[in-house]
């Protein structure tokens, strides 16, 4: 499959707030989460990934390797402990955080742009990044 290696800027963000809802983030860090424009810097050695979401607000860095189960502490989102499962379905590179919540996420390459489908119980959120 393409890469999703380099940066990526945000281009859409749609059901961000009912995302945050449902992993019960706080109306203060909603309200300025959602005016966010993130960057996604995504490194790769071999299997072992570096994803990073930065932004004016706050970045969270998450490090793994496919098919190695990890433990996730989402720091600064839900601050969650969770143990997270990354593995390339086809072209999607897809995460199961198993934890307090039923929550994951995809990123696959489409149009060029990179996808990122984020869900937590039944709220589903999707972001669309282009290259910078
Ligand atoms: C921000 C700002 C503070 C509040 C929230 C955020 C959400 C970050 C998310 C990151 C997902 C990262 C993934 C990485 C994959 O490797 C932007 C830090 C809630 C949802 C899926």
């Amino acid at each position: 499959p393409v890469s999703l290696c380099g940066t990526w800027e945000m281009v859409s963000n749609v059901n961000f707030d009912g995302y945050m809802i449902a992993l019960g983030i706080g109306l203060y860090t909603r309200k300025i989460a959602l005016k966010l424009k993130h960057r996604k810097v995504i490194e790769q050695v071999g299997d072992q990934y570096v994803v990073k979401t930065l932004s004016t607000f706050r970045n969270y860095t998450l490090a793994f390797r496919v098919n190695e189960e990890f433990q996730e502490f989402t720091k600064g989102l839900d601050d969650r402990h969770c143990k997270s499962l990354v593995t390339w379905e086809g072209n999607k590179l897809v995460c199961v955080q198993i934890g307090e919540k039923k929550r994951g996420w995809a990123h696959w390459i489409e149009d060029d742009k990179l996808q990122l489908e984020l869900h937590c119980e039944d709220q589903v959120c999707r972001q669309v990044f282009k290259r910078v």
